[in-house]
């Protein structure tokens, strides 16, 4: 079953319509912004919000951003696999993945220069997730659910459940 935060923060009324903007500090690749455009209309689609891509990174009201170990804001990032990405409650609005990973786009295993990593992990599939907390949601107990909070190299889990439809219907 679905879960939320303490206090059960999520977008006020007046903020439906959002914005999402890249660090330019990561000059990411369209390829990079169209898994995180899909990612959006997997909740959008049962929601009455929108999220369209901002043309001021500082001003958007979700901030989404790659960044390697201590990246300034408390919960440092550990390397490859371990803690992959976080993203805080309404209204603080911050998507950031560890740049350490290494990332699948549209099946495509973006290997870093001299990692010799064999473990990577889906990207749209974290997105699905980490938008999820963005919203709202916390973790659910239903194995399908993609706020489930496990998942596997490789693996690549994008649908929404039943179960976190009903979830962000129950907020938004
Ligand atoms: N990052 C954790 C997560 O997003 C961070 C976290 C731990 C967290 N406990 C939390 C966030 C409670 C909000 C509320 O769940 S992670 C998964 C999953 C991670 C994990 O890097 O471990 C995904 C990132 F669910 F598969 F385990 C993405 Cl999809
Ligand atoms: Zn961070
Ligand atoms: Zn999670």
């Amino acid at each position: 079953h679905y879960s939320f935060f303490p206090n059960r923060p999520r977008w006020p009324a007046r903020r439906r319509n959002l914005t999402y903007g890249f660090d330019p500090r990561n000059q990411l690749s369209d390829d990079v912004k169209r898994v995180f455009a899909n990612a959006f209309n997997r909740w959008s689609e049962w929601t009455p919000l929108t999220f369209t891509e901002g043309k001021n990174y500082f001003r958007s009201d979700l901030k989404i951003g790659f960044y390697a170990g201590d990246h300034g804001d408390g919960e440092e990032f550990d390397g490859v696999l371990g803690t992959l990405a976080h993203a805080f409650a309404p209204p603080r609005g911050l998507l950031h993945l560890d740049s350490d990973e290494n990332w699948i786009v549209n099946d495509l295993i973006g290997s870093r220069s001299g990692s010799g990593a064999v473990t990577a992990m889906d990207l749209e599939s974290v997105a699905v997730h980490e938008i999820g907390h963005l919203l709202g949601l916390g973790h659910s107990s239903v194995e399908d659910a993609i706020m489930f909070p496990t998942i596997s190299s490789g693996e690549r889990k994008v649908e929404l459940d039943r179960d976190d439809v009903e979830g962000i219907q129950e907020l938004y």
